[in-house]
C-alpha cells in the first residue's frame, strides 16, 4: 500500500471515468443551485437588516412564473441525471456475452478466485487488460461485498446464490480490492489486489498457475466431477431414467412443471444442482437428488462451467 494519502482512487476503466464525470457533474449542479441561495441570503440579511436605512417600498407581490421556473428547471436537470445514471447502471448490470467468467467465492475472511483456464488464487486477482471480465460470485458464510475502488464497482456477495459484476480494465496496474460489508472480526483484513496485466503476461501467468497441470480448465474439472458423481447415469443418452438431456442447456428457455418459464443462466444451473425440486423441468418427475451437502462452492462452480459448455447430452 502506498504511503501517500489517496484523495481520489485511480481510474482503471472507462466505467470509472464515466462514473467520475457523473459524480463531478452532479456535484457541480448542486453547487450551481445552492451557492446563489446562500449568497443571496447573506446579501439580503446584511442589506435589509433592521438598523439599515433602505427603501422597503414596492416589495414585489409575487411572481408565479419566477416561482414555477425555479422548480421546473432543477426538476428537468435532475431528470437528465436520472436518465444518464440509469444508462450507466444498466450498462454495469448487463455484461457483454463474450466476457470472461471468473468465479469468486468469498468466505470469512478471504477471496477465492477460479479462472476459466483452471488457475486458482486467493486474495489476488490477475486479469488481462482490455478484456471484459464477468465475476460470478457467491459466499460460503456471511454476506460480503466485493469492492474495487479503481473500477468504481461494488456488489454484495450472498450465500446460497450468485451475484455478478463485470468490468473492462484498460489501465495496467495493481489496485486494492476489499470487502465492503461488515462480515465479522477480520472484516477489515479481507483485502486483496486486482492485478491488471498485458494479455501475454496474463497468458504466461496462467501457464505457470495451471491447477495441478492435469486438471485442466475449470469446465474440464467440472466434467470430471460430472462423471465421478454419475450425473450421466440419469442425464446420459442411454440412461434408463427419464431426465432432460443437458446439451446446450445454457441460455435456453426452460419450461417448468408449474407452468412458468426461465432462462437457464448460471443461477438456474446452480439451483438445478443444489435445489433440484425448486424449479422442476416440465414433463419430468422430481427425482433428481440434491447435491447441497456433498459439493463445495468451488465444485458447484466447476459443474456450472462444464454445463455451460456441453453441446451433446453425454
Ligand atoms: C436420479 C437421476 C438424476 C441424477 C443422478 C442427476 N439428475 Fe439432474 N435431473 C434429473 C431429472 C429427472 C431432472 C428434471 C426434473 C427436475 O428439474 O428436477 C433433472 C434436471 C437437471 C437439470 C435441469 C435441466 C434442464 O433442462 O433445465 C440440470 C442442469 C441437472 N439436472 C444437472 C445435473 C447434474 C450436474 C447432476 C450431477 C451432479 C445431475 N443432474 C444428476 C435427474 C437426475
Ligand atoms: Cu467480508
Amino acid at each position: 500500500m502506498s504511503a501517500a494519502i489517496e484523495l481520489w482512487p485511480p481510474q482503471a476503466s472507462q466505467h470509472a471515468k464515466d462514473i467520475d464525470l457523473l459524480i463531478g457533474s452532479f456535484g457541480a449542479m448542486v453547487w450551481l443551485f445552492t451557492l446563489p441561495v446562500f449568497v443571496l441570503i447573506t446579501v439580503f440579511a446584511i442589506r435589509y437588516r433592521r438598523s439599515h436605512e433602505v427603501n422597503r417600498e414596492h416589495a414585489p407581490p409575487g411572481n408565479p412564473w419566477l416561482e414555477l421556473s425555479w422548480s421546473a428547471i432543477p426538476f428537468l436537470m435532475i431528470l437528465v441525471f436520472f436518465v444518464w445514471s440509469t444508462a450507466l447502471f444498466l450498462d454495469l448490470y448487463r455484461p457483454p456475452a463474450e466476457a470472461m467468467p471468473i468465479h469468486v467465492v468469498a468466505k470469512q475472511w478471504m477471496w477465492k478466485f477460479q479462472h476459466p483456464e483452471g488457475a486458482r488464487e486467493i486474495n489476488d486477482l490477475h486479469v488481462p487488460v482490455g478484456t471484459p471480465v464477468k465475476l460470478v460470485m457467491t459466499s460460503e458464510d456471511a454476506i460480503h461485498s466485493l469492492y474495487v475502488p479503481a473500477l468504481r464497482i461494488k456488489q454484495d456477495v450472498l450465500p446460497g446464490r450468485y451475484t455478478s459484476l463485470w468490468f473492462d480494465a484498460e489501465q495496467e496496474g495493481v489496485y486494492p480490492l476489499r470487502c465492503a460489508e461488515f462480515c465479522g472480526t477480520d472484516h477489515s483484513a479481507m483485502t486483496g489486489r486486482l492485478i491488471v496485466m498485458r494479455a501475454d503476461a496474463y497468458a504466461a501467468w496462467l501457464a505457470r498457475n495451471r491447477d495441478g497441470g492435469a486438471d485442466g480448465t475449470l469446465a474440464a474439472q467440472g466434467g470430471a466431477l460430472y462423471r465421478r458423481l454419475g450425473c450421466g447415469g440419469c442425464h446420459g443418452a442411454g440412461a434408463s431414467v427419464r431426465a432432460p438431456p443437458l446439451g446446450g442447456v445454457f441460455g435456453r428457455p426452460v419450461a417448468l412443471a408449474d407452468g412458468g418459464s426461465v432462462t437457464a443462466d448460471e443461477q438456474y444451473l446452480r439451483d438445478a444442482i443444489l435445489l433440484p425440486n425448486r424449479q422442476v423441468v416440465a414433463g419430468y418427475r422430481p427425482i433428481m437428488p440434491t447435491y447441497a451437502n456433498t459439493l463445495s462452492e468451488e465444485q458447484v462452480n466447476a459443474l456450472v462451467e462444464y454445463l455451460k459448455g456441453v453441446r451433446d447430452g453425454r
